[in-house]
């Protein structure tokens, strides 16, 4: 919630909506943000776009675990399976430090996130996939239990249909 104003330049040519993460987003049309087919699917992470792939995370657990500025030049390579799919994604991969339940979620984002979980040694196989959190808060929250030392995952975020905002944020959270 407090990190806004000091991430990046602002976007030229055009305002911005929800820079302010303690407003609440307008009303929006649910089931609008369709997977886009022409979506780039890769089952080889070798061939993950350079613009989206931003790296491996390692073993953090932080909040934020990592934050990018500027979702508004990232491609469209991954078709999430909810409510997302024709947005600008962008993507981690992070490595289980320890067997056990871990929550992610996009909270602190500046716009309307959907984010999906992959195993990243076989990106066809979704492991997660959320919007909103809840029915008052749009960005979003996936928790996995049972995840084993040693597995990589691939932490896909994206915009709820097509929107951006210059502050993606991705918190990791072990659950005891
Ligand atoms: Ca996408
Ligand atoms: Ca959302």
């Amino acid at each position: 919630m407090s990190l806004l104003g000091a991430c990046g330049p602002a976007l030229e040519g055009e305002e911005l909506e929800g820079t302010d993460p303690t407003a609440v987003p307008a009303e929006k049309p649910k089931g609008a943000g369709a997977p886009d087919p022409t979506a780039f699917e890769f089952a080889d992470p070798g061939m993950v776009h350079a613009q989206t792939f931003l790296g491996d995370l390692g073993k953090v657990v932080a909040s934020p675990a990592a934050t990018y500025a500027s979702i508004s030049t990232a491609s469209n390579q991954w078709s999430v399976s909810c409510n997302g799919g024709s947005s600008r994604d962008i993507a981690y991969v992070w490595t289980v430090p320890a067997t056990g339940s871990y929550t992610f979620n996009t909270y602190g984002s500046n716009f309307d996130t959907v984010m999906q979980i992959r195993n990243y040694k076989s990106t066809s196989e979704v492991m997660g996939c959320n919007d909103d959190a809840s029915s008052s808060n749009y960005q979003s929250r996936i928790t996995l239990s049972g995840l084993v030392k040693g597995v990589s995952l691939l932490i896909i975020i994206e915009g709820y249909s097509g929107e951006y905002g210059n502050l993606a944020r991705l918190n990791i959270v072990k659950n005891n």
